[in-house]
């Protein structure tokens, strides 16, 4: 089992999409360990997109994850990296194919409403800048045997 942290963009939760593109991601099959909404505050946005200092677009990003409350989703299940970023679509709304979330939702890169772990390494990381362990249930969906 793998799990992804997932971010709905203060975009997402301005636009009232939190339960559409939740609906999403249980229809899929995978399990919600944890959930928050969170209003970032510079240090945790920062933290979360470090590797992004210095590039062009990182001021405007931190502003924006502090402009309002997002909501934070730990999610599992087999391959959820993978199956989540194809979810999510690519980074440029512009690219991304109808069906995506970025794709049915998002026009600007900026905005684009969602973010998704690409990595184990970053699922890990960036599941603990939001929760603690004690946040991550574990428990078993009835419908298992079924995914
Ligand atoms: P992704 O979220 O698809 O993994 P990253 O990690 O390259 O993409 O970028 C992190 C975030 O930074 C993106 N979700 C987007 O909001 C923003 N971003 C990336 N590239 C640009 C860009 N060229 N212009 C504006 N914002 C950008």
């Amino acid at each position: 089992m793998e799990r992804t942290l997932v971010i709905l963009k203060p975009n997402a939760v301005q636009r009232s999409l939190i339960g559409e593109i939740l609906a999403r991601f249980e229809r899929r099959g995978l399990r919600i360990c944890a959930m928050k909404m969170v209003t970032m505050d510079r240090g945790l946005a920062e933290r979360h997109y470090a590797q992004h200092l210095g590039k062009p677009f990182y001021d405007d990003l931190v502003t924006f994850m502090t402009s309002g409350p997002s909501v934070a989703v730990l999610l599992e299940s087999e391959g959820a990296i993978r199956i989540v970023r194809n979810m999510v679509g690519p980074t440029d709304p512009a690219v991304a194919a109808s069906g995506t979330i970025r794709g049915d939702y998002a026009t600007t890169t900026g905005h684009n409403m969602i973010h998704a772990s690409d990595s184990v390494d970053a699922a890990g990381r960036e599941a603990s800048l939001f929760f603690t362990a004690g946040e991550m249930n574990d428990y078993s969906l009835a419908v298992k045997p079924w995914l």
